[in-house]
Formats: structure tokens, C-alpha cells, sequence
């Protein structure tokens, strides 16, 4: 950035929530320092704006680690043989779900990897969806699923069954890169998934990892794609190198650079909901996360249960530094608080009304 006085100008139009040029953009994804300070202060006034400090809270199930795919950054990939494989039973699930529950969480969050189950069968995701509706039922919290890609048949079911919320990451919107990443995939199903959720009444979450090789560019043109796709959640996350994997010696980059992309959503989405993962760096990471603007815990995980983290698969589960007591301290010292759970439900509500308002506007009948 050429100097503080033009960081003021950009923070202050970002403030009354006017556009922010590309060439701003980059600048502030490129500042030093004692700028990201300053872009920092701007993303928490804006969170207060919009959120009045309090936080959401997400509860998260990683139910099978079987994959059919061979992302090139993720432990899990199917050609990894050092990672742990394990498939969560219904009512294992359904345990684990109570414990988070009763703990405060706001939202489950159900995550696979592609599993071959589901896949071969034409009613694959039937078990999901009732433990979908069971969920719902026994717990009466919003549930999020993250199956990874499927099909406009099992999301219409997943939506059908109550589920709230479909996330599905791009990691990138460059093609060449995605391809780089996502090994035999296609972007343009990925992308198509999300919005065939879209027109079913889900909410979305889009998200990108940072360090992969992105350039600053890229990251702006990922901001206009959840722009244009209108997602109500997004993210990113500091790439983890796993052993095992292709990328198991690429760096993992500055966390300087995941805190100012929090920072930077925040202002160019100031009412959307930005997650501060655990699954990075664990509860010792948290801080600097929030600091930066964002407004959900997610990747919280009840301690002794056999579950893995997506990107540090134990770090702080087993010793219960991922459970919402474990995080209420870091919370307290920040002057944050869990948001009472019926303003969590409310949110999801206020924002599938509005959805099924464009849907209907949209006049296009999902398939
Ligand atoms: N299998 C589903 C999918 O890929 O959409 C669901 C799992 S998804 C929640 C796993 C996500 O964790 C990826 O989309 C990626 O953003 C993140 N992730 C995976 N491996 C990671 C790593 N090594 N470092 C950081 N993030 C990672
Ligand atoms: C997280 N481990 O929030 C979870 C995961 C999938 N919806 C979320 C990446 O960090
Ligand atoms: Fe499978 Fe998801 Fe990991 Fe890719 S990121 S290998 S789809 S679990």
C-alpha cells in the first residue's frame, strides 16, 4: 500500500460500505504489518456493526474418512495409506451430536469425504438425510453437511430432510490451479453443486485455501465468484502440509497472510458469516482469527471420541481444548460471547426466507 493516508481513505470507504476497487483489494491483501493492523481494527467495527460481538458457535463431525478422491493437499486423499480410515455408525453419530448439543454448540456440522457408499447406491444418501432429520428432531439445532460433491437428486433429499446448510469449497476459482489441486475433478460440478443447493433452499458456505500457490489476483477473483454466488458463509484457510501426500513438503504459509483475507471478507461482507477454524492451529490460533473479523468458532470437536480434525487431524481434540469451554476464555478476553442459541436459528431463518425469495423471483424450477 503507497502510505497510511490511502490505507485510511480505502478503510474508510469500506466503513460506509461503499465498493472497493481490484487495485484496493490487492493492496490491502499485500499490506505490512502495522497496516493489517489498522485493515484488522476496520473488520471488528464491522463485525460489531453487524453482529454486536457476539459469536457462533459451529459443532463439527468428520463421520468417514473414506474418500473416493486424490486432492493433492488433504490427508485423507484415497491414495494416502498413513491415514486413519474410520466410518461413523448413525447412532455413534447421533451421540456424539448430544454431546456437542449440550455443550452450546450452535450448529452440527456433518463432514465426509466422498464416500464410496454413498456414491454406489442410487439412495445413497438416505442415511444421511435421516440423521439429518433425526438431528433436527432430538436436538433443534441447524445442521450443515459437507459431503463433498453431489448429486441435485441427494441435495433436493438433504434439503428435503432439514439440513440448513451445504458447504463445498472451491479452494480456488483459477482452473489451472484447481486442477493442480483437486486431481480429476471438475470445477465447473463443484461450483454447479453449490448451486443446485442454492436453488433447493440451502445455504451455501464457499471457501479458498491460502498458500497453494494462489497470487493475490486469484484471491480477488474468488471474492467476486462468493460475491456472485452469494454465499452466506465464507472462508479460508491456511494450507497444512500432510504426510503422506503430494504437497507433504510445500509450506505452510504465513498465518499473517489466512488474517488479513479474514479481515478483507469482512469488509467487502460485512453481514456474511466468516469462520475462525480451529482446525489450523487449534485454540492457539483462535485469537488472532476473531481479531481479524471473523464471527464463527468452527471445527469444534468433543474430546475422546476417535474423530479427526480435515487439516490437523488430533491437534487439541483429545484434551478438550476444541469444546466451547475449552474456547469461552479466549472469547471473554476478546469482550465476545456465544450469541444466545435462539439468535443462531433465527439468522438461519431470516436468511432460507430471503433465499426462497430469490428462488421464487429467479422463476428457475430446480431439477
Ligand atoms: N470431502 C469434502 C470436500 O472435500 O468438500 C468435505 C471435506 S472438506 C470440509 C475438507 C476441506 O478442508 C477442504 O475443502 C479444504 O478446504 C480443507 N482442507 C483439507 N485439507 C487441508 C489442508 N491440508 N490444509 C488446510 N485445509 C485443508
Ligand atoms: C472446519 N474442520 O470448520 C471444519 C471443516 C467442513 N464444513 C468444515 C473444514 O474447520
Ligand atoms: Fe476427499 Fe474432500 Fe479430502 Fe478431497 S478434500 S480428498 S474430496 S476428503
Amino acid at each position: 500500500m503507497g502510505s497510511l493516508i490511502n490505507l485510511e481513505r480505502v478503510l474508510s470507504k469500506a466503513e460506509q460500505q461503499q465498493a472497493l476497487s481490484r487495485g484496493e483489494i490487492v493492496s490491502l491483501l499485500e499490506a505490512g504489518e502495522e497496516e493489517a493492523e489498522a485493515i484488522f481494527e476496520a473488520a471488528r467495527a464491522l463485525r460489531s456493526r453487524h453482529f454486536h460481538d457476539q459469536i457462533f458457535l459451529y459443532g463439527f463431525i468428520y463421520f468417514s474418512t473414506w474418500c473416493r478422491n486424490d486432492c493433492t493437499f488433504c490427508y485423507y486423499r484415497r491414495s494416502n495409506l498413513q491415514s486413519p480410515r474410520y466410518r461413523k455408525t448413525s447412532g455413534e453419530i447421533l451421540d456424539i451430536a448430544g454431546s456437542l448439543a449440550s455443550s452450546g454448540v450452535h450448529l452440527i456440522d456433518l463432514t465426509s469425504g466422498e464416500d464410496a457408499p454413498c456414491l454406489e447406491q442410487p439412495d445413497g444418501y438416505e442415511p444421511l438425510a435421516n440423521l439429518v432429520g433425526e438431528i433436527k428432531r432430538r436436538f433443534e439445532l441447524p445442521v450443515m453437511v459437507s459431503p463433498g460433491v453431489v448429486t441435485a437428486a441427494a441435495l433436493k433429499q438433504l434439503a428435503a430432510a432439514g439440513a440448513d446448510w451445504y458447504a463445498c469449497y472451491q479452494e480456488t476459482h483459477n482452473r489451472a490451479l484447481f486442477q493442480r489441486l483437486r486431481l480429476d475433478q471438475s470445477i465447473d460440478e463443484r461450483w454447479e453443486a453449490k448451486l443446485q443447493a442454492l436453488r433447493h433452499g440451502l445455504l451455501v458456505e464457499e471457501g479458498i485455501l491460502k498458500g497453494v500457490g494462489e497470487t493475490a489476483h486469484d484471491v480477488v477473483d474468488s471474492f467476486e465468484s462468493m460475491e456472485l454466488i452469494g454465499a452466506q458463509q465464507v472462508r479460508v484457510m491456511s494450507f497444512v502440509p500432510q504426510a503422506g501426500t503430494p504437497m507433504e513438503i510445500w509450506p505452510t504459509p504465513d498465518r499473517s497472510e489466512e488474517l488479513k483475507v479474514i479481515a478483507v471478507m469482512r469488509l467487502l461482507f460485512p453481514d456474511r458469516l466468516i469462520p475462525a477454524s480451529l482446525d489450523i492451529d487449534g485454540s492457539a490460533g483462535l485469537q488472532a482469527r476473531l481479531n481479524a473479523g471473523a464471527n464463527v468458532v468452527t471445527s469444534l470437536i468433543p474430546p475422546r471420541q476417535g474423530l479427526a480434525g480435515v487439516a490437523q487431524s488430533t491437534r487439541d481434540i483429545d484434551d478438550g481444548c476444541r469444546t466451547v469451554a475449552g474456547i469461552l476464555p479466549i472469547l471473554e478476553q476478546l469482550g465476545l460471547e456465544p450469541v444466545a442459541p435462539g439468535r443462531y436459528r433465527d439468522w438461519v431463518t431470516a436468511e432460507k426466507r430471503q433465499l426462497a425469495r430469490q428462488n421464487a423471483d429467479r422463476l428457475v424450477p430446480a431439477i
